[in-house]
This record gives C-alpha cells, structure tokens and sequence, in this order.
C-alpha cells in the first residue's frame, strides 16, 4: 500500500466521481483501491438510487442526496446483490444502563447489530432491546452521538453524530444528521426489536461517515424528529435524557 500514493488514489477517484473511499480510517487503502477496481458498475447503480456514502467530500453529500426524498420510505432489500467475494461488514453495540442497578448485577439483553453489504451500501440494522427498564408502549428516540466516550457514562458521547453540520431531522428528511435513527417502538413489555432495517441510508461503516467507534444512545424521550418546537428540538428532537448507551464496535467480516 505504501507504494500506491493517495494522490494517485485520489486521481483515480476523483475521475471515476466516486466517493473517498480511500479516506476510510479503518479499512486501509488496500480494501479502497481494490473495491474501485472490481466494484464500479455495482457501485454506480448503487448510486443511483441515492446509495453512496460519505461522498462529502466531493460535494455528493449535499448535491446527491435529494434522491433520498422518499416520502418516508424506508430502504428494505431491493439494493444490488453485494458482490459474492466481497466481505460483510458489521458492527455491534452492548448497550448499559451506567447507574447503580446495573452495577449490582442488571442483567440487559440489549444488543443492536449493524450489516453493511458492500462499502457505500445502506447499513441495515437488527437487534433487541431487552432489560433496559423501557417505558412499555412508547416510541424512544435513539442516535448515534459523535464520541465513542462512556468515561462519564452515556453524557460524555457528545451530540448527534453530524458530520455534515446539518439540523436534527427524522432519518428519511433531507435535512437531518448522520446519526439520526428516529425512534424506535417499544412493546408492551418494555422491550424493543429492530428487525434488520435502512433507518438512515447515509451512515456507514466506512469511510467519513462511519459510525464505528460512536455511540448509538437510547433516550428516555421520544424524538420529534426536529418538528416539536422546542428549544432542543432541531439539536436533539428534545428526546430527553440518556437512559443506556454503548460504543459500536467492529465484529469480524463475514
Ligand atoms: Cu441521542
């Protein structure tokens, strides 16, 4: 890798008007190049449909994303088959409640599972949230902030992560964060289950718009999804306290 510059890689990006790949932190350039070799024709009809991500940097970010306008829509399946050889990303959280009760011996199943197909593909997204002591039948809002830093519980993740400095929205507006997930709806058990969904089509587990190594935080509120007129409303859809936490975190490409 180290013989293959990034301003040659950037060349070689830039004039396929692909996004920057080789800005991944995690990954390598390695992963970048080769994905750029073998992946255009899928990559570019993922990008017609308003796929890519992370693309800021070129400007598709904000000039390409109005193809994301669905009226709500969310994506589930109908994306072009990953190709066969190339790894799965993932990624998961342990969410924890960072109080006395978990200390004493709480017991959460509380995991959430993120699946990304191909490396500016739409992050699907599964998991359970059990034990965390959720309001029975309610919507709760939940983001990934901006820090993977629980060294003062689920306050020190910083805000929303939004790398495109835009306003709190639902996860299907035009303007809204990265790390915006909306809500989630909690059953009449308390408990919650995500069943393998595109929340929020521009976060990735690559590249500037990466969400690993943040925190997916779970409110004790229900997000207004930036209409509710409250003074926190366009920050953080006035969604209320922390209530449970953790840091996303890479599992092994399948
Ligand atoms: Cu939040």
């Amino acid at each position: 890798m180290r013989t293959f510059s990034a301003l040659s890689l950037f060349a070689l990006v830039a004039s396929s008007a692909l996004a920057p790949a080789f800005a991944n932190p995690i990954e390598g350039e390695v992963e970048a190049r080769e994905w750029h070799s073998n992946k255009h024709h899928e990559y570019q009809k993922g990008s017609q449909n308003g796929h890519h991500q992370g693309g800021s940097e070129h400007g598709h970010q904000q000039g390409g994303q109005h193809g994301h306008q669905q009226g709500g829509q969310h994506h589930n399946g109908g994306h072009q088959a990953a190709p066969a050889h190339k790894p799965i990303k993932r990624a998961n959280v342990v969410l924890r409640i960072f109080d006395e009760a978990e200390i004493q011996g709480g017991y959460s199943s509380a995991v959430v599972y993120f699946t990304q197909e191909w490396e500016h593909g739409p992050v699907s997204i599964k998991g359970e949230i059990i034990g965390l002591g959720l309001e029975p039948d309610t919507e709760r809002g939940w983001h990934v902030h901006e820090h993977g830093d629980l060294a003062g519980g689920c306050k020190t993740a910083g805000l929303h992560f939004n790398p495109q400095g835009q306003n709190h929205g639902a996860p299907w507006d035009h303007e809204r964060h990265v790390g915006d997930l909306g809500n989630f709806e909690v059953d009449e058990n308390g408990d919650a289950y995500i069943d393998n969904k595109v929340i929020n089509d521009r976060m990735s587990l690559n590249g500037p718009n990466s969400i690993i190594g943040r925190t997916l935080v779970i409110h004790l509120g229900t997000d207004d999804l930036g209409k509710g007129g409250q003074p926190d409303s366009l920050t953080v859809g006035a969604s209320g306290g922390r209530l449970a936490c953790g840091i996303i975190g890479v599992l092994p490409d399948v």
